[in-house]
């Protein structure tokens, strides 16, 4: 698949994202999330796939959504931009696969959202992070009012996003907007090796689980053990459980087939 913006790589079962405009810090304009949309689609219809790694080149991750683009929209096409935004990270947060934001540098405004639309995120230590939207004279507009303070609890994400500040990887760590800092020359191989270790589980568990924890995060803990509940009761169904339970009895190793 050819982008412009974007480079979509397959390494066995990891499909690597990478975003491409180095020149412009990665900056999202319409046309990388259009992009992005259609490698969301691609990732989402291999059945191969089984993880998914979204990095940037060079010193960014993702400097935010495109200033140059956004400073002359009018309120529709501010909204217009605002919900293609939103459908895109939503198709990826709701895909069901495990996603790794491996943040190589800037992740401000769009791209502090799109990691945090990400279900893992492992910083470099050159990564920095911020919600520097107030100080243009506008919000967050990728879910970063809603995904902020789910992660890292309220008053530290209004703090943030008030403040407009940037912070640095061990800053993030230490609030928990990332799971791990490690060295940038040592943070390709640290993500992909996480990415494998999830890829060798049973894929639809791993789905499954990942469905659980999102309904969970936005439910009452009763609806959310029923749901549990529920998908607990599918993997029953599955050749993956068998194959998995039986493995365990026989001590052999597993060979899930996603099915
Ligand atoms: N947009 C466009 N271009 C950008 C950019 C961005 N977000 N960030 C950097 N660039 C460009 C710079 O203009 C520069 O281009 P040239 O001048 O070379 O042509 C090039 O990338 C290199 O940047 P710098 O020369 O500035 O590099 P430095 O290392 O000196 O500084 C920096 C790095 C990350 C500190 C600095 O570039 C910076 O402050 N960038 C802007 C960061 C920022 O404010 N990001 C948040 C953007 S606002 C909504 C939808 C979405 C959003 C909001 C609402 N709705 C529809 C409601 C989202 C908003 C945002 O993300």
């Amino acid at each position: 698949m050819e982008f412009k913006n974007i480079t979509f790589v397959k390494e066995g079962k990891i499909g690597i994202v990478t975003l491409n405009r180095p020149k412009a810090l990665n900056a999202l304009n319409s046309e990388t999330l259009r992009e992005l949309d259609s490698a969301f689609d691609a990732l989402h219809a291999d059945k191969e796939i089984l993880a998914v790694i979204i990095t940037g080149e060079g010193k960014a991750f993702v400097a935010g959504a495109d200033i140059s683009e956004m400073k002359d929209l009018n309120t529709i096409e501010g909204r217009e931009f605002g919900i293609l935004g939103n459908k895109v990270f939503r198709k990826l947060e709701n895909m069901g696969k495990p996603i790794i934001a491996a943040i190589n540098g800037f992740a401000l405004g769009g791209g502090c959202e799109l990691s945090m639309a990400c279900d893992i995120r492992i910083a470099s230590a050159k990564a920095k992070f911020g919600q520097p939207e107030s100080g243009l004279g506008i919000t967050p507009g990728f879910g970063g009012t809603q995904r902020l303070p789910r992660l890292v609890g309220e008053g530290m994400a209004k703090e943030l996003i008030f403040t407009g500040k940037i912070v640095d990887a061990k800053e993030a760590l230490r609030i928990g907007l990332v799971n791990r800092v490690v060295e940038p020359e040592q943070l390709m191989d640290e993500v992909k090796a996480l990415a494998n270790t999830i890829a060798a589980q049973a894929p639809i568990a791993v789905k499954l689980c990942k469905t659980a924890i999102n309904r969970g995060m936005q439910c009452d803990i009763d609806t959310g053990i029923a749901y549990e509940a529920e998908v607990f009761g599918q993997c029953f169904s599955t050749d993956d459980q068998k194959e998995g339970m039986t493995a365990f009895i026989e001590k052999r190793d597993k060979s899930f087939k996603n099915s």
